[in-house]
């Protein structure tokens, strides 16, 4: 009898979750997901990640994960007085309707810190992006040194 009601019970929580996930109109896709390769002992790096957004509602990202990083944050890149360019966290961050949104290199994008393990060009390391309305969605991004998306 174990396994019926098992089946029963994981059916049920995946249509729920279907349903709530087409209600919302958010449809997120996400692309070109890459890490820059790590320097040296160096435990810090960038990556990127380019997210549209497909549904008919507005949809927010709230934030990343990797097991790889102690620390994943997302940072808006801007340019100040003297061409200096600063680089700043932000919490969350909006997806319009129809948009895509790029973390790429030169602007914004995920930055890492916390790395233990060096991250060398062609591994392939899995991260996490939390949404408000899309929930969890994983991408595997490619470890490189330079762009691998030109
Ligand atoms: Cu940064």
């Amino acid at each position: 009898m174990r396994l019926p009601v098992f089946l029963l019970i994981l059916f049920v929580a995946t249509d729920f979750g279907l349903r709530v996930g087409s209600a919302s109109g958010a449809e997120i896709e996400l692309s070109n997901a890459w890490l820059r390769a790590t320097i040296g002992q160096s435990n810090v790096t960038a990556g990127y990640v380019v997210i549209e957004n497909k549904g008919t509602g507005e949809d927010r990202l709230l934030s990343v994960h990797t097991t790889v990083a102690a620390k994943t944050e997302m940072h808006q890149t801007s340019t100040g007085e003297g061409g200096i360019m600063r680089m700043r966290p932000v919490s969350n961050l909006s997806i319009p309707v129809g948009q895509a949104v790029a973390f790429r290199s030169g602007g914004d994008h995920l930055m890492l810190s916390g790395i233990a393990t060096p991250l060398k060009a062609g591994d392939f390391i899995d991260l996490t992006l939390s949404f408000e309305v899309a929930g969890d969605l994983l991408v595997t991004a490619k470890v490189s040194r330079r762009n691998p998306y030109p």
